[in-house]
Order: C-alpha cells, then sequence, then structure tokens
C-alpha cells in the first residue's frame, strides 16, 4: 500500500464517499426504511413538543415500549406474524382520555376506530412482518393489526377491511 506516498488518494476516496453519500441522501431520495415516528395528539394528558399540543413518539420510544406479535392473514398479506406496541400502551403513554382513535396515513387515508377495540382485540401497531421492517412501500413504517384469524366473524370482511390501516404517521384521539 502507498498510502503514505498517494496521501491525495485517500483524499479522492473520501471525496468519492462523501458524493455518493450526498447523492442519495442530499438529493432528497427517500430512504428504503423510513424512521419509525408516530405524532399523537388530541385528548390527551401528556405532552412532549414545544407548545404542550402533542406527543411525539421518535423511533426509540415506539422501539421501547413492550412488543406484541399477532399471527395473521389480512386480504392483502398470508399469514403472517406482525410485531409492534400495543395501541393500548401507546394511549396509555400519553394519557389518552377519549373514546375514539382518528388515524391518519401518509397517503392522507384517514379511518377512525373505537378504543374499545383495543382491549376487545389487542389491536398492535405494527412495524414489522415476520421480523423484517416494513417498509412504506409494503404497509409501512406503522401498519395497524387486529388478530382477524381469531375472530374471523367480526374481523373478515370488506367492512373490517377498513380498519387494517398502514403507512400511519399519526392519530387524533376524540
Ligand atoms: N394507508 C391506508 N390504509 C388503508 C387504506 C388506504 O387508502 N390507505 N384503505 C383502507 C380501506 S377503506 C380498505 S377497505 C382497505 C382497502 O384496501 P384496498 O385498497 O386493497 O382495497 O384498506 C384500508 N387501509
Ligand atoms: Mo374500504
Amino acid at each position: 500500500m502507498h498510502y503514505k506516498k498517494n496521501g491525495w488518494l485517500r483524499v479522492l476516496a473520501l471525496m468519492s464517499v462523501l458524493a455518493l453519500a450526498f447523492a442519495s441522501f442530499g438529493a432528497g431520495a427517500a430512504p428504503l426504511t423510513a424512521a419509525l415516528a408516530l405524532d399523537v395528539k388530541g385528548k390527551i394528558a401528556k405532552t412532549n413538543d414545544a407548545d404542550h399540543s402533542e406527543f411525539h413518539f421518535s423511533e426509540a420510544q415506539l422501539l421501547a415500549l413492550p412488543a406484541h406479535s399477532i399471527s395473521t392473514s389480512t386480504t392483502w398479506t398470508a399469514k403472517s406474524t406482525f410485531t409492534g406496541p400495543l395501541l393500548a400502551d401507546i394511549l396509555k403513554t400519553v394519557g389518552a382520555y377519549g373514546d375514539q382513535i382518528e388515524i391518519h396515513t401518509l397517503d392522507d387515508y384517514t379511518y377512525t376506530v373505537p378504543v374499545s377495540d383495543t382491549s376487545r382485540y389487542g389491536v398492535i401497531v405494527a412495524y414489522s412482518m415476520n421480523g423484517k421492517r416494513l417498509q412504506v412501500s409494503d404497509f409501512g413504517p406503522l401498519f395497524l393489526i387486529y388478530p382477524r384469524d381469531q375472530f374471523p366473524g367480526e374481523l373478515a370482511g370488506a367492512s373490517a377491511d377498513a380498519k387494517f390501516v398502514w403507512q400511519i404517521k399519526a392519530l387524533i384521539v376524540k
């Protein structure tokens, strides 16, 4: 190796690495796996933002909540194991006191589920499927999962499909 003689080569190599880094991130290219994040507002007792209006969960905060798994098929996926925090634990963390949860997504879909679903079905906000993080292109970063296979009468079918909200970015407690 001739690093000492060819110090400029190292500089050139470093510049190439930086150029690549800027090409992939600086140009605004979305990362394959979006960082986990979730904003919760509305009827909540705890906030953590500057103007005390919402509770922002960072990836670390979401991963710090106890992880629960549900194995089920959905209209879009064969039987798989979904993992993530309980919606109930997210609501508990923010001190939610409403009885409806309005869910907002990256694709601007909105759907409201009753808080009673959390105890009835043990609903989870899944960030992974079969051990792999959900990609934005594949229901990620967060996907509301109900145990459909365990409640075929109540959770299978067209009307229940609306509850399986993917690309979740925010919850509003009503
Ligand atoms: N993020 C997101 N989740 C969503 C939807 C959506 O448009 N965006 N549609 C919901 C509704 S109303 C139903 S019936 C199903 C629709 O699934 P489909 O688009 O495969 O018919 O997914 C639900 N989850
Ligand atoms: Mo729907």
